[in-house]
């Protein structure tokens, strides 16, 4: 019925296993009680003569169905599970013609949410991971063993050949070439991660280029490595610890001197501008971490990035019916 006009289906994921602090799973609830879907709302209305019914919430939860092990991977079982269901969610709502807004949970997620639309758009996506940190750990070069440090390392095709065999991730096959993602943010990368960039020439914008180049030079430098013909569906996978510890205080590990809000917002609003988002992932809000006012402040910054990458602008939206009252 709205045919062209852009659909969201919004996925809560209140999954917590792939780090070790408590809370992070509360992360979709508080995002959406501070009022994301009206906001989501208002954005889609403001864009149309039809009102409401072009925003579907979905939530998947973990449902722990086997026990197995892998070495240095903590709570592997769970993560696995979790991916699985969130993966097929994530395919379906992609297929039906919806954009994805998946609401982390930590960002072990991104193993489930990237699969899922790579599965939905036959291979056709390109990814860009913000976050303070590479994510692309393997079991053997991770020292922590939080999953949430290897969902990269795990999509990644190029280094397929450094895991063993995965019970129960049967489903997942590392099928996007690291040549397909890039990195805005970094400041927190381990050494095993800094080899693997450097090896495999994988784009990444740390802050150090942010500061160099300016974000908006950085977005666009971004998107021509990974999308250089602009036909791709754009996966952003946002760790909100790739903004700064001021603007996102309420995060298990922040890491001071990264993006400010000004800039997650501008990177956010040139991929709306491209039009060809299909995926978003909003991970690593923690209510249980800091003061009720850092808090607060870390979910009104996700909301902000979120409204801009759905095309709200800071210019202020006209209202879908465009006739003054009188
Ligand atoms: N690289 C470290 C730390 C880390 C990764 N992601 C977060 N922290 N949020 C690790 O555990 O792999
Ligand atoms: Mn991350
Ligand atoms: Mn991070």
């Amino acid at each position: 019925t709205w045919k062209g006009e852009t659909k969201i289906g919004v996925v809560g994921v209140p999954f917590d296993k792939g780090q070790p602090r408590i809370g992070v799973a509360n992360g979709p609830n508080a995002i959406r009680k501070a009022g994301l879907v009206d906001k989501l709302r208002n954005i889609l209305n403001s864009r149309s003569k039809h009102q409401g019914g072009r925003l579907r919430e979905h939530h998947v939860r973990a449902q722990q169905r086997n026990r197995k092990k892998v070495p240095n991977m903590r709570e592997y079982a769970h993560v696995a599970c979790c991916n699985c269901e969130l993966s097929k969610k994530v395919e379906q709502i992609i297929r039906e013609g919806q954009i994805c807004l998946t609401l982390g949970g930590d960002h072990s997620i991104g193993i489930g949410t990237v699969d899922g639309h790579i599965k939905a758009k036959n291979k056709d996506v390109c990814i860009l991971w913000i976050d303070a940190h590479a994510d692309l750990n393997t079991n053997k070069t991770s020292t922590t063993g939080n999953v949430h440090g290897m969902p990269m390392a795990l999509l990644a095709s190029e280094l397929a050949d450094y895991w063993p065999y995965l019970p129960g991730m049967d489903w997942q096959q590392p099928v996007v070439s690291i040549r397909n993602v890039a990195y805005i943010g970094l400041r927190s990368v381990d050494s095993y991660e800094r080899l693997v960039i450097d090896k495999l020439g994988i784009t990444a914008f740390g802050m150090g280029e942010v500061e160099d180049y300016g974000i908006s030079t950085v977005v666009n430098m971004a998107l021509e490595k990974i999308d250089p013909e602009r036909e791709r569906s754009i996966h952003v996978s946002f760790d909100i610890d790739a903004l700064d510890a001021l603007e996102a205080p309420s995060t298990g590990t922040c890491v001071r001197g990264g993006l400010t809000l000004r800039e997650g917002v501008h990177a956010m609003e040139m991929v709306h501008r491209t039009g060809r988002l299909g995926a978003l992932d909003l991970v690593e809000v923690n209510p249980s971490i800091g003061t009720e006012q850092d808090v607060k402040r870390t979910i009104e910054a996700a909301i902000h990035v979120i409204q801009a990458a759905f095309g709200h602008s800071r210019k202020g939206l006209s209202p879908g019916n465009p006739t003054l009252p009188v």
